[in-house]
């Protein structure tokens, strides 16, 4: 394969263009992919180091992607979803690809369509709850049992006060890290964030929410102690067996590999078994609200 490629580019090697000697390399290993769009066109595409020639994949994909860790091989069709492989009269930049109309110069002077092939897209989501807990702390378990695991919990022990405010918030140690000498109102030795009774008075924290709006925060009968939860002399139970609603954090970034590609120019023809375009960086973000279910 590799000798019949070698004929192909020597044979696009010079042409010409306006007296120009237009030399074609196929090479993007050294520069980033790029991307735009969103749902109804998301288009990646690559330059070579010279700018001279370019390397895209547009999806005619209406759904929103990059939501979560997920692996999508797209069949490319020619048509909703397409390949090119382009090389230009002179260098374009990466602004060329995202406006909306496609600038006039320079001149597409080759063009390769993909008549055959697959976009493989592995995206990997970050979550995390910004509880004041760092994520490497929190893997691989579920205080509360409420299906979301501590790291994207932003409520670990389900008592309906976020970990954030169960931590050593006042920074009484002055260490200015929160997770360090985290509260233990009553002293048992389990810190606030995962005690689902912070002060021990047999009613859990939950439950000590006067007002049933699901914070027990401001709930509070003597001001010098502070909340109802954290005052072992109030012991009313008003029964709260509902979470509140949580949010999380998302962040995903995406790595693209063209498979099986075969480019054609009228009798020319590139083959490619992979074409690693590489990764995007945060390629979506946002935030997650969602209440878990009481079991
Ligand atoms: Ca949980
Ligand atoms: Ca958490
Ligand atoms: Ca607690
Ligand atoms: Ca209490």
């Amino acid at each position: 394969m590799r000798k019949y490629l070698v004929i192909i580019l020597l044979s696009t090697l010079y042409s010409c263009n306006d007296g120009d000697v237009i030399v074609s390399s196929f090479d993007f290993n050294e520069t980033n992919l790029q991307f735009c769009g969103g749902p109804g066109g998301y288009l990646f595409f690559k330059l070579n180091q010279a700018g001279t020639e370019s390397i895209s994949v547009r999806l005619g994909i209406n759904d929103e992607l990059f939501l979560q860790s997920d692996t999508l091989d797209v069949v490319l069709n020619n048509n909703t979803h397409y390949s090119n492989y382009r090389i230009y009269s002179s260098a374009i930049d990466n602004d060329y690809f995202c406006n909306e109309v496609p600038p006039s110069t320079p001149e597409v002077s080759t063009e390769y369509l993909a008549n055959s092939g697959i976009a493989n897209l592995i995206t990997v989501t970050t979550l995390d709850d910004n509880d004041g807990i760092d994520a490497q702390f929190e893997y691989n378990q579920d205080s509360d049992g409420d299906g979301l695991p501590d790291y994207y919990d932003f409520d670990d022990d389900g008592d309906n006060v976020p970990t954030r405010f169960e931590l050593d918030n006042l920074n009484l140690d002055g260490d200015n890290n929160p997770l360090t000498n985290p509260k233990d109102t009553d002293g048992d030795g389990i810190p606030d964030y995962l005690d689902e009774d912070d002060d021990n008075d047999g009613v859990l924290t939950r439950y000590e929410d006067l007002d049933g709006d699901l914070d027990p925060t401001n709930d509070i009968d003597d001001l010098n102690i502070g909340a109802n939860y954290l005052n072992a002399n109030v012991s009313e139970s008003f029964i709260q067996d509902v979470y509140r609603e949580h949010d999380f954090d998302f962040t995903s970034d995406v790595t693209v590999r063209l498979k099986n590609m075969v480019f054609i120019n009228g009798e020319e023809q590139i083959t490619r078994e992979t074409i690693n375009l590489g990764t995007f960086v945060n390629i979506n973000s946002g935030t997650y609200l969602i209440t878990p279910d009481f079991n």
